[in-house]
């Protein structure tokens, strides 16, 4: 009953509204401030149009709480223009603001280069060891080291050839004065075991406000390994917390528990190509999940968040994930899924200056539905959902927020585009 009325009355606000939504489409790397601006909505499904109207791929699995999946749409009142820094990237996979402005990217096949804030492509860094690019493989993510001002160290994540196959690894070094190579390289930490595939690596890098670094992994996709996202003598599947020499930070949840590794944080997932820290300092991580299943976390210290055994969604063939639930004592329920699928990628909370009205707010790349994802949260709960630069038609790879308060954004293409995101000039 409750739901035939809310159905009945999204239809009638879908109808009411879909001017304005067609407005928008045509007009995203344009001004928004002379359309008539919807007000946020309330934060419950009721009594707003989820932004998602298209039939779910599991449409019998129901969400754990009020406002889980299908958010309020929500459109910003901005006024923003997006310039495109440079073209030419082959598959941008990071990108990362540098203090002064300019850009450090990551390519897939295993460069790493400085783009100028006014668009001048850096030759390749010297010092990046040799990366496994087959498939989901490549040079993964780059943080600065915290201190980056004074010791000039970077990080970066990679899918590293092994013995007897390939592993997420993570490596650091410090960035020359003239910004050509990289010195005193070292791999800090490497993830067990090796794989002979070439999918589900994660992975992203995040410092926390202790220093310690968030390393978020996949679980290798293969159905032979894909368990141990719920084994303790395994990396895959896990997001780990390490120091910045690599070694498990001291007071993580396992470090006493026989038969675990030291550096897990949380346990239980798919391929985290998405994370990023809050204003108070909490993980956020969004997992690309099974077919119906991404999912937004929020990690906390030894939590398992259930994958491949508590989760939303399908497989890719459409087959039941085998004996899952959606629901499990003892098994994190996520903050928010989308179903269908997003495929995230990126994440950044944004807190510039730039844009006021978006403060607080939840930005993630989408792959597969090409687009910028901006998920606005209050206690906890995603209240509303706005999905930008639809227009492009380019798989977003990577969102980071600038010193200058700008959003900078990679696109995952053969000719990659790194894309500024600021206030209309
Ligand atoms: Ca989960």
């Amino acid at each position: 009953m409750r739901k035939n009325y809310s159905r009945i009355l999204a239809a009638i606000i879908l109808a009411a509204t879909s001017t304005a939504c067609n407005t928008q489409t045509t007009s995203q790397t344009g001004s928004t401030t002379e359309e008539v601006s919807q007000p946020e909505q309330p934060a419950t499904q009721n009594n707003c149009t989820p932004l998602e109207t298209r039939q779910a791929n599991v449409p019998e699995q129901e969400p754990a709480f009020e406002g889980q999946t299908r958010a309020c749409g929500i459109k910003s009142d901005v006024d923003f223009e997006v310039t495109v820094i440079t073209k030419g990237l082959e598959k941008p996979w990071a990108v990362e603001p540098l203090p002064n402005g300019d850009l450090l990217v990551t390519e897939k096949p295993g460069r790493m280069r400085i783009v100028t804030a006014s668009g001048e492509t850096g030759a390749p860094l010297t010092g990046v060891p040799k990366v496994d690019a087959r498939g989901q493989g490549g040079l993964l993510d780059v943080a600065l080291s915290p201190d980056f001002a004074t010791d000039r160290t970077i990080y970066w994540s990679f899918s590293e050839p092994r013995a007897n196959g390939n592993a997420t690894s993570v490596a650091k070094g410090v960035l020359s004065e003239d910004r050509k190579s990289l010195s005193q390289v070292k791999v800090i930490f490497q993830a067990l075991p090796a794989f002979d595939g070439t999918m589900h690596y994660g992975s992203r890098l995040a410092f926390a406000p202790d220093g310690t670094l968030f390393v978020t992994l996949g679980e290798r996709s293969n159905i032979k390994i894909r368990p141990q996202a719920q084994h303790m003598d395994s990396h895959m599947g896990k997001v780990l917390r390490i120091t910045t020499e690599g070694k498990p930070a001291q007071d993580n949840p396992f470090v006493n528990q026989q038969g675990a590794l030291p550096e897990i944080w949380s346990v239980g997932h798919r391929n985290v190509q998405a994370a990023a820290v809050d204003a108070e300092g909490r993980l956020w991580i969004v997992d690309m999940g099974p077919q119906g299943g991404d999912e937004l976390n929020l990690v906390e210290k030894g939590k398992n968040y259930g994958w491949p055994l508590v989760t939303y969604g399908e497989e890719y063939s459409g087959e039941p994930i085998p004996n899952a639930v959606t629901k499990k004592e003892g098994y994190e329920q996520p903050v928010y899924y989308w179903d269908p699928v997003i495929a995230p990628s990126g994440a950044q909370f944004y807190t510039g200056d730039a844009f006021p009205e978006w403060r607080g707010n939840l930005f993630v790349g989408a792959l597969k539905e090409q687009r910028l994802v901006r998920l606005q949260l209050e206690n906890g709960r995603v209240t509303g959902e706005e999905h930008l630069l639809t227009d492009r038609g380019q798989r977003i790879r990577d969102v980071r927020q600038g010193p200058d308060g700008a959003l900078y954004i990679v696109t995952d293409q053969t000719n990659g585009e790194l894309w500024k995101l600021a206030p209309r000039r």
